[in-house]
């Protein structure tokens, strides 16, 4: 997935609509390593938005707050290019003048809202007041499902901000008519194929606020409708193959089709030319045949939690957990954990979605 290109977009329509602040309200990166190409590039294309003299406020999100306080978050290098990043544990605040008014920005990253202690309120001398944060509101859907854990609490989104820009859900989604998920620059899965990537535009008249959605140029991403292939030999398969991608605008698209119930050897008896076909014509198509019996692979829902990450989470808080018992040493929390998340980030990867 181009998520670097995406934001890349994501600058682009940022420059074209002449803004005088811009807020990233978290998960920069998937990692709290990046890839060094994967930091330069976001830098580069931060340093664009610095070099038109807007100011840039951002906090981390959950996936790349170090779980260790030691380890220093690679949202640091952004300090360098003239954004302000905050992504430690504490809560922190800044202010700017933008066309005369005082705006404050209270930035709370992911790594302090797991405080139940902290409160933030807005500054006394604020015209305009901004609260950032990441993580899960309270009564937060996804299609149909409730998100269970709740990491916002309410306290630390109570106060009367005049705005709370929040970062985590994909979507661009109201909380309440002065709080959004600015929702994601890019899908991250199948689960998301119904999602419209792009930003937040947000402005003040003095009296209100008015909130956009920006929508910014992606691949069209198709989930096409499954195959039951119980019954099936491999002439019928390929047809049904054949049949369902002929329903939809795949050209160009990243394109799914999971076939189910596949009766033993059918899928290695599936025509190859019609295959190299729909190869050709899609950005990528990935056909996932299970066998009668087997269990399905894992997508869908579960590709859109996995974007959550909280098995991650999960994991985290467990060894963190350990560490503080004292039940294993500091080091070995730490490579614990990496090598974990390891295992984790790449069984995510061997999913269908990545
Ligand atoms: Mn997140």
């Amino acid at each position: 997935m181009d998520v670097s290109e995406a934001y890349a977009r994501a600058v682009d329509a940022i420059l074209e609509r002449d803004v005088d602040l811009v807020i990233h309200s978290g998960d920069v990166f998937d990692s709290v390593r990046p890839a060094t190409h994967v930091v330069v590039h976001f830098l580069k294309q931060t340093a664009r938005i610095i070099g038109r003299n807007i100011p840039y406020y951002g906090i981390a999100g959950n996936h790349e707050t170090p779980r260790l306080r030691a380890t220093t978050a690679a949202l640091e290098y952004a300090t360098l290019v003239g954004a302000r990043f905050v992504h430690g544990f504490e809560p922190d605040y800044g202010a700017v003048e933008v066309r005369g008014a005082r705006v404050g920005l209270s930035l709370v990253p992911h790594g302090a809202v797991a405080d139940r202690e902290v409160v933030v309120t807005p500054g006394r001398d604020d015209d305009i007041s901004i609260l950032v944060t990441h993580g899960t509101v309270p009564g937060l859907r996804i299609r149909g499902h409730e998100l269970g854990e709740v990491d916002l609490p309410g306290h630390v989104l109570d106060g009367s901000f005049d705005y709370v820009a929040l970062g985590h859900y994909h979507y661009f989604h109201p909380h309440r008519p002065n709080a959004y998920y600015a929702g994601a620059t890019e899908r991250f899965g199948f689960g998301e194929a119904d999602s419209r990537p792009g930003f937040a535009l947000v402005e003040f008249d003095g009296e209100g606020v008015r909130v956009e959605h920006v929508p910014i140029p992606c691949r069209p991403m198709l989930d096409l409708p499954r195959i039951d292939a119980s019954g099936m030999d491999a002439a019928e398969l390929t047809e049904a193959i054949r049949e369902r991608a002929g329903r939809a605008e795949i050209d160009g698209a990243v394109v799914r089709l999971k076939v189910v119930e596949a009766p033993r050897g059918a899928a290695a008896g599936v025509d190859r030319e019609v295959l190299r076909e729909l190869r050709r014509r899609c950005l990528d198509f990935s056909l996932e045949i299970s066998e009668a019996g087997a269990e399905e692979a894992a997508g869908g829902e579960e590709t859109a939690g996995a974007a959550f990450g909280p098995l991650e989470e999960e994991f985290r808080a467990f060894v963190e957990r350990r560490r503080e018992s004292g039940k294993i040493g500091r080091t070995f929390a730490e490579r614990f954990l990496e090598a974990g998340l390891g295992y984790l980030r790449r069984a995510g990867e061997e999913g269908p979605a990545a």
